[in-house]
């Protein structure tokens, strides 16, 4: 069955805000703001409030730029992920019992310690472009397929 999720990436160029996640499904990795889209809201009220739950931000905008679908192997469960560029927002990062904010500059984000995925779309999230990709993870979240390509439309 498919989980519908959204994530945000706070860019102010150079810098993009990342969350640490704290706890939780992708615990002590650098990540943008997101989660599940609840009963009732549509993909993009829930990405302003999970900005807001996260990092204390409200946005003043917020563009879709990629939709993401994130396997594992053997498990028919899988995440569709809505991702969003957002560049204004009210308010100063906070930390939150589930995220602390950091800037990163663009030609040094941790990826590392990020969702191994990331590497791969973050160039064109950087170009402007807009990106529909699918990754095969095993259950140690390596990558075993992916398949990522550059549309005009989402
Ligand atoms: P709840 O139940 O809300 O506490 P939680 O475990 O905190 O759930 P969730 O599901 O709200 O996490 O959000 C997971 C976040 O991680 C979403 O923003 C989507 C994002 N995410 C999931 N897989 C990812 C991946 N492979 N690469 C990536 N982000 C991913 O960059």
């Amino acid at each position: 069955m498919k989980k519908l999720l959204t994530l945000c990436l706070v860019h102010q160029h150079p810098n993009i805000l990342l969350g640490f996640k704290k706890r939780g499904f992708g615990a002590n990795r650098w990540n943008g703001f997101g989660g599940k889209v609840q009963e009732g809201e549509t993909i993009e009220e829930a990405t302003r409030r999970e900005v807001m739950e996260e990092a204390g931000l409200a946005l003043k905008d917020l563009e879709l730029r990629g939709i993401l679908e994130f396997h594992v192997q053997d498990d028919p469960d899988f995440l569709e992920v809505y991702l969003f560029r957002s560049e204004n927002f009210e308010g100063e990062p906070q930390e939150s019992e589930e995220m602390l904010p950091q800037w990163f500059h663009y030609e040094q984000l941790p990826f590392q310690d990020m969702w191994p995925d990331d590497q791969h779309w973050m160039p064109l999230f950087l170009e402007g472009k807009k990106f529909k990709g699918r990754f095969l993870f095993d259950p140690d979240n390596n990558i075993l397929e992916k398949a990522l390509e550059i549309v005009e439309d989402l």
